[in-house]
């Protein structure tokens, strides 16, 4: 009687103050609230004390209620991605545009307006999953369609281009580039000694090694972002012609990265940057897309090609052969659990349905088997198709295989295998619509070897370089720099730099400048010439593509008491016209007193809203707001680093002084003064890259 009366008046406390009785008013998401039960569907009298022996007893084996919370939690967690493990998800759907009659088989590209239901998946690769999302890293980009013929996956990469040709080296990849085993760092980074030895004694990385170097690796946004498939596949027709592809997806947005100093920044003040965005993005009806585009060439083009097409470290220009826009996709649904979807989907490369087919790429064929053996060990069993997030959509699956861990179904009859005779209705093969391999003709010795074909590391390299316009390749200078700066071993360094030169010796010298390395660079054995007459390709530039748009892009205002309140309201209402985000940042939660006495809320307190969270800012302060927050280093930083980020800053003449305390100088993305559509318009091109000069030291 005791131990209940005690009980009810927790309770009642509790009650009391969610419902906010005695004047208080608290939140209450209302509705009916269902009884709680346990795993069996037992209803719980009591979730918050464990069951004892007296008020101040042992805590008795038979609450069985207690058990089963703790054990479950005990079990909550599998075990992360081996790589990838950082990641987020979404659901929403690929639509066709333009079908593919005729090159391929395959509904979902095929039939004009198929709108196949998809779970996209992005990630980084090297980080555990608790780490930052704007690591300088690749991204992973994996779709998986369920489409009626079955589930297809396209798990590629934001990066058109991989480290390494071979399957087999995969494991020294990644395990260079992960902490290092010893001391268990650093985390979410390639800038250690591991990854430089690796990929200086591994040739073949170099063209990956530019691409990761670049701006690529730091990108603004899931939204802002191409993704590739990065193998060459195969597509099949009705009549089993094939028809070689490259995928390509290509953002809505257009491409933006953010300032390596800004990624550093962001990790620190929102290390779910980009998760968040994307949730944000979603849930207010800001639907991310992109196009899905394919590049098409058969075997004569292949054989005719600079590069192996099987060579994934090797791509083709688009200027070469152009991207054919098939269909677009588009994520309109958040997911309603974390842990159920995003963590449990399980791509696999081996996921391809009639129509789409591989080829002999050598990492292709090592990752057709990884896939499926690693979601084995992470969801624990061959059964983890049956999992929802991962079981097909709209087409039945019918087959002889069986029970095993976690079975979900419970198939009914004597008949578990095939062929059969005993009972009616058992699936059987279907020539006609059943997946088929194209029949390649293979002859050849067993031997272990690389292609010739797949000889050349540092052409592409160079192309890459030069496709890039002039800040783009000031900054992958930097992050060679910034990268082999932490890397502490000089050999190490010195051979990187050495590998540069095969690329080119401009480049290497540049970098070899910044280390302090000037002359001491030995070289790098090589056999290839470099064609160093490569085209250039603008499709590789981030910023030869980005489009001048706020849709989609934050804008924050700097405020403070006695900030005038109408022009904030003149901000946020065109910054919406213009389909952008709209943030108020001021020294007090609460937000701030305008100058009219009115209090317009914030959406940021100063010190958790730092100017790096936004693509161009405006400090919108009274003379005597400004004298304040002169002396605030939060305000400061906030200025000084959208200066040094190359954003578009707008200005009120009040806010003069603290723009000097900053050293902000004027120049064409500096606007002084109320005119809030010319604001807008300098904000719509993005960064101020003339600006970069006056900020950093270009090498
Ligand atoms: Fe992966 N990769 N990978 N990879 N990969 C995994 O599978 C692997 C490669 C990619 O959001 C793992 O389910 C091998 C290229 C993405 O769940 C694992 C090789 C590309 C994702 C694996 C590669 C990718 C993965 C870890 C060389 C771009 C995340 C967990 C032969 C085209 C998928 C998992 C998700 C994940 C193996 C190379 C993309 C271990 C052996 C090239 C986007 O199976």
């Amino acid at each position: 009687m005791k131990q209940q009366k005690q009980e009810a008046t927790a309770q009642d406390a509790v009650q009391d103050f969610v419902i906010g009785h005695g004047g208080e008013t608290h939140q209450n998401a209302g509705g009916t609230h269902p009884a709680m039960t346990g795993q069996t569907g037992v209803v719980i009298a009591d979730d918050e004390n464990s069951l004892k022996a007296g008020e101040r007893g042992p805590v008795l084996l038979e609450d069985w209620n207690l058990l089963e919370k703790t054990q479950h939690f005990d079990h909550e967690r599998i075990p992360e991605r081996v790589v990838h493990a950082r990641g987020y998800g979404a659901r929403g759907y690929f639509e066709v545009t333009d079908p593919l009659k005729g090159i391929s088989r395959a509904a979902v590209l095929s039939e004009a307006g198929e709108k196949t239901p998809v779970f996209v998946r992005f990630s980084t690769v090297g980080g555990n999953m608790g780490s930052t999302d704007v690591a300088r890293d690749v991204r992973g980009f994996a779709v998986k369609f369920y489409t009626k013929e079955g589930n297809w996956d396209l798990v590629g990469n934001n990066i058109p281009v991989f480290f390494i040709q071979d399957a087999i080296k995969f494991t020294d990849l990644v395990h260079s580039v992960k902490q290092e085993p010893d001391r268990g760092f650093p985390q979410a980074q390639s800038a250690h000694d591991t990854f430089w030895d690796w990929a200086s004694l591994t040739p073949e990385s170099t063209h990956m090694l530019m691409w990761i170097m670049s701006d690529r690796a730091i990108p603004r946004s899931f939204r802002m972002m191409e993704g590739f498939g990065v193998h060459t596949y195969r597509l099949l027709n009705d009549e089993g012609k094939a028809t070689y592809v490259k995928f390509h997806w290509k953002p809505k947005l257009g491409l933006q990265s953010v300032i390596w100093d800004e990624a550093l920044k962001i990790s620190g003040a929102d290390p779910d940057f980009h998760r968040r965005d994307l949730w944000e993005s979603i849930a207010q009806g800001n639907f991310p897309e992109w196009e899905l585009g394919v590049q098409l060439f058969d075997e004569e083009f292949a054989k005719k090609f600079d590069f192996d097409v099987l060579d994934a470290t090797k791509l083709i220009p688009e200027e070469i052969v152009p991207v054919r826009v098939v269909g677009r996709l588009v994520l309109d649904r958040n997911v309603d659990n974390y842990f159920a979807e995003t963590e449990q989907v399980a791509f696999c490369v081996s996921n391809v349905v009639p129509g789409i087919d591989f080829t002999n790429d050598p990492l292709l064929q090592g990752r057709i088997v990884s896939y499926v053996d690693t979601q084995l060990s992470r969801l624990g069993g061959p059964n983890y198709q049956q999992i929802p997030v991962n079981r097909p959509i709209g087409c039945p699956v019918l087959n002889m295989q069986r029970d095993g861990h976690m079975q979900m179904g419970a198939q009914k009859g004597r008949v578990s295998y095939s062929p059969s005779s005993l009972e009616a209705d058992t699936p059987r093969t279907d020539p006609k619509r059943g997946f088929t391999s194209f029949p390649e003709k293979m002859e050849g010795d067993k031997l272990r070897i690389r292609a010739e074909s797949f000889g050349d590391h540092y052409s592409q390299a160079l192309q890459f370089f030069n496709s890039q316009t002039e800040p783009e390749q000031n900054h992958i200078v930097s992050a060679f720099i910034f990268e082999l700066s932490k890397v502490e071993t000089l050999a190490v360094r010195k051979r990187v730099v050495a590998q540069l030169k095969n690329v080119d010796p401009k480049i290497a010298e540049r970098v070899a400048k910044g280390l302090g390395l000037e002359g001491e660079v030995p070289e790098f054995p090589t056999k290839v010439t470099v064609k160093t007459g490569l085209q250039a390709s603008p499709k590789l530039s981030i910023l030869a593509n980005a489009k001048p748009t706020l849709k989609g892009r934050k804008i924050a205002v700097l405020t403070a008491d006695g900030t005038d309140g109408a022009l904030v309201e003149q901000l946020r209402s065109a910054a919406k016209r213009h389909g952008a985000d709209f943030a108020v940042v001021a020294p007090k939660a609460g937000g701030f007193k305008a100058a009219d006495g009115t209090t317009v809320p914030g959406d940021f307190q100063l010190a958790g809203g730092p100017s790096v969270l936004f693509d161009a800012v405006f400090v919108a302060l009274s003379a005597d707001g400004a004298a304040m927050l002169s002396k605030e280093a939060a305000a400061k930083g906030w200025v000084s680093d959208a200066y040094a980020h190359l954003k578009v800053i707008g200005a009120t003449a009040g806010a003069q002084k603290l723009l000097d305390k900053c050293c902000v100088e004027p120049d064409a993305g500096v606007l002084v003064g109320t005119d809030v559509e010319a604001y807008l318009k300098a904000a719509a091109k993005g960064r101020v890259f003339d600006r970069e000069p006056e900020v950093r030291t270009v090498y």
